[in-house]
């Protein structure tokens, strides 16, 4: 019987029985195998099979992560809102006080809601006396208002988010030229037998100065500004809107969260 060694050469074998185990090495040596250039074939498939599922995985845990984000910042936003239009609906607007022919557009906003000053427990001697709003706060003074407003965020370093510096297009207009104030809703309550008393509402809100100091301007790219607080000229619905900026390590996202309260007592 020939054998065949590993570079195919047919060599016979001398007469006599076989050794033990040359069936077994003939067989392996005839079996079909895979050339050099077949097996690079298969690894460069394979290769790029691992490659596009690699990268599949990626994004979907890159979208995963970015709805997760996203989710958050829409919770902490609605939830602030609705909080707020609770707060708002018996109040009215004290400042700033919109014009004859102008809408109100703010990034604050002075309230006062209705409170017992004259004492009852209800507000009907304050009503037939027809002056029924104060603060309302929670330590008893009741003659002042409630603000609400916009600030920079304490620490520098973090009140700027600039698509320039950043070098993205954070609210998808198309351009990489927007830089926002990143800073925080805060309810300050003002009476009159104590210092102001501050608490935050909401982080990571933005806002887009329209000159130093002051904001509302247009953070979507629209081309229309977006003040925190809006009431049209005759009014009493006030609309409030707030952009929301989050990070997933990758992505940066934007989330604007709006809605709107009538204001019962408003004049
Ligand atoms: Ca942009
Ligand atoms: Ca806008």
């Amino acid at each position: 019987m020939d054998t065949v060694d590993l570079r195919g050469r047919t060599r016979s074998r001398p007469p006599g029985p076989a050794p033990l185990g040359t069936e077994l090495s003939v067989g392996r040596a005839n079996a079909p195998g895979f050339t050099l250039i077949e097996v690079m074939m298969v690894t460069a498939i394979l290769a790029i099979v691992l490659g596009g599922t690699t990268a599949y995985l990626v994004s979907m845990s890159d979208s995963i992560s970015s709805e997760m984000s996203q989710s958050v910042l829409e919770i902490n936003g609605t939830r602030t809102l609705s909080t707020l239009v609770d707060r708002l609906a018996d109040g009215f607007v004290s400042s700033p006080t919109p014009g004859a022919g102008s809408d109100l557009a703010s990034s604050f906003i002075q309230i006062k809601q209705p409170a017992d000053w004259m004492g009852g427990g209800d507000l009907t001697n304050e009503i037939e006396a027809g002056n029924i709003f104060g603060v309302r706060a929670p330590w008893g003074d009741e003659s002042g208002y409630v603000e609400y407003r916009f600030v920079a965020h304490p620490d520098a370093a973090r009140a700027t988010v600039s698509e320039v510096t950043l070098d993205y297009d954070i609210n998808g207009d198309g351009d990489k030229d927007t830089v926002f104030v990143r800073g925080l809703l805060v309810r300050e309550w003002n009476g009159t037998s104590r210092a102001p008393v501050a608490r935050n509402l909401l982080w990571d809100v933005l806002q887009v100065e329209t000159s130093p100091g002051n904001y509302g301007g247009d953070i979507d790219g629209d081309g229309t500004d977006d003040p925190i607080f809006h009431m049209a000229a005759g009014s009493k619905r006030l609309t409030m809107s707030v952009w929301l900026y989050g990070r997933d390590g990758r992505r940066h996202i934007i989330h604007n969260a709006r809605t709107s309260v009538a204001l019962r007592n408003q004049p």
